[in-house]
């Protein structure tokens, strides 16, 4: 079968399948598919998105996985490159998206099956090239039977969803390409063709929590507000990561610090929901082996690392609080008054305040930014519109995450960053002539270097050797750097962020703050 009738095949199921929005990458290889998606996008089936480099069309797709499930409305994103390395630099998002749970889909073109191992351009052994990071994968040959696309991609969507296995993530489809790979004919999408409908597992039944156990709600990354309205309704004292989506009012600011004081002490309960990672005070918390601690997770798999969990459980439900529940939270909230009371933000802390204090989506960076964000800012309605790449934690790909939220959403959108994190992904400013512009404003908290790393162990380290091999200061002016990528740059400091935050997000623009240097030896 011709290579053309292959691609739409491929592009119409994966409409059938859900699939909205698809990111390409130019290569000859894929020029069915591209051909296919233009066609598609020109119908109305799906919104293209281009970008040059494939680090960043992963990444991007990813924000747009992350824009349909804020919306509400879960959907597969399908991202499409040519063969070759193209495909290999798809990995970190790839990694993100299994260890975070997105489904994106990977369509890579490959050449005929016949060529590999035989020395030709751009050929190399693509099928399973992203290992244990894909939930699923299909490697379809070159003149396949296009009648054999649609099963194979309905399979595919459903792993991407989790449809069956409530454990969604990225998955692979490899084709085979021989020529022409140019459509003979032109094509001009009807209806798209009616989905496999594949009946869901079902929602898992939720388990009774009684009251009067002294307890503590932890929300992680991606726990949502249910996590908060459980904790509310049961009189827990709520510890929120930031881009928990459960750092709402009522949620104890600084329990990093009462963590450190014992205040958990004599805790009996610990109900977790998410993905926690940023403390070492929540860790040594969930390590614990004189609690019951209840992993709360609504799909396969579940954060626990120390192995001390006591059961996992799909969904909780719980009774009004007991006079001991209400005393218990008393003495957190009573704490947290005491601590915001005295509490003297740091300069990045200031900025973070500042910026939780718009209504904008928010995507936090890795690294100290998000930290933070969460030693720092009152719970907050505006805690629901909260993201982070917190899968990995990677330092990479997050102007270009929130540059596909942006696009996604359609709103504007602020992602905020370290200096080196910015400059690792500075690409994913980058703008097509042809590409829509996104209201994406990139905050960059520049302290010249990693400064985390001056809050490890590391900062022990002989000074030069803690410069050049953890700090890592570049010669790199971020505010000049928009304006290669036709944004606009500006700097400022934390007294002077408040007031930029005021005008509006239009059009893509780079905001750097001068931070004090990471680093420096305190008198
Ligand atoms: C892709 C990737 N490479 C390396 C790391 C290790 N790492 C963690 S934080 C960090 C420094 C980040 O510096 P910056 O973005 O300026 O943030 P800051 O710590 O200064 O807030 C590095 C290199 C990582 N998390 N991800
Ligand atoms: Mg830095």
């Amino acid at each position: 079968m011709t290579s053309t009738a292959i691609a739409r095949e491929v592009v119409a199921q994966l409409v059938a399948a859900g699939v909205r929005d698809a990111v390409l990458s130019p290569g000859s290889r894929s020029a069915p598919l591209a051909y296919a998606v233009a066609d598609a996008a020109a119908s109305g089936w799906v919104r293209a998105h281009v970008r040059v480099d494939e680090r960043t069309a992963g990444f991007f797709a990813l924000g747009l996985a992350k824009a349909w499930a804020l919306r509400g409305e879960p959907r597969p994103v399908a991202v499409i490159t040519t063969s070759g390395t193209a495909v290999a630099n798809l990995h970190p998002a790839v990694l993100e998206a299994s260890h975070g749970g997105w489904p994106l889909v990977v369509v890579s073109a490959d050449r005929p099956h016949e060529w590999r191992d035989t020395g030709a351009n751009q050929t190399t052994r693509q099928p399973g090239l992203f290992g244990g990071a894909v939930r699923a994968g299909f490697d379809l040959p070159a003149r396949a039977n296009p009648a054999s696309v649609r099963g194979h991609v309905a399979r595919l969507a459903a792993a991407a969803l989790g449809t069956l296995t409530r454990d969604p993530g990225p998955v692979h489809l490899n084709v085979g390409f021989a020529e022409p790979l140019v459509p003979d004919a032109p094509w001009t999408p009807g209806p798209p063709p009616a989905s496999l409908a594949i009946e869901p597992a079902p929602a898992p039944t939720s388990v009774h929590l009684p009251p009067g156990r002294r307890t503590l709600a932890v929300a992680g990354d991606g726990s949502g507000p249910d996590a908060a309205r459980l904790a509310e309704a049961a009189g827990w004292p709520l510890l929120a990561e930031p881009s928990s989506g459960a750092r709402l009012p009522g949620a104890i600011v600084h329990y990093l610090a009462h963590l450190a004081a014992g205040l958990a002490a004599d805790a009996e309960r610990i109900v977790v929901f998410g993905h926690p990672t940023l403390s070492r005070g929540v860790s040594a918390l969930l390590g614990r082996r004189d609690v019951e601690i209840v992993l709360v997770s609504p799909t396969a798999r579940w954060t626990d690392v120390a192995g001390a969990a006591t059961r996992v459980v799909g969904a909780v439900r719980v009774a009004a609080p007991a006079a001991s529940d209400l005393a218990w939270l008393d003495r957190w909230r009573t704490a947290d008054a005491a601590a915001s009371a005295s509490f003297a933000p740091s300069p990045i802390q200031r900025c973070a305040l500042a910026l939780w204090d718009t209504d904008e989506v928010l995507l936090l960076g890795s690294s100290a930014t998000v930290r933070a964000f969460d030693s720092a800012v009152p719970g907050a309605g505006r805690g629901v519109r909260v993201l982070a790449n917190r899968g990995l934690a990677g330092i990479d790909g997050l102007v270009s995450t929130a540059h596909g939220l942006a696009s996604g959403l359609g709103e504007p959108v602020r992602v905020v960053l370290g200096d080196l994190a910015y400059q690792h992904d500075v690409g994913g400013l980058a703008r097509g002539d042809a590409e829509p512009d996104a209201d994406l404003q990139v905050v960059v908290l520049d302290d010249h270097g990693g400064g985390i790393f001056a809050s490890l162990e590391h900062r022990a380290a002989e000074r030069g050797v803690f410069g050049r091999y953890f700090l890592t200061p570049q010669a790199f002016d971020v505010a000049a750097s928009a304006g290669a990528f036709g944004a606009t740059g500006r700097r400022t400091d934390p007294d002077g962020l408040p007031s930029l935050l005021v005008a509006p997000v239009t059009g893509r623009s780079v905001l750097a703050v001068t931070l004090p240097r990471a680093g420096q030896p305190t008198a």
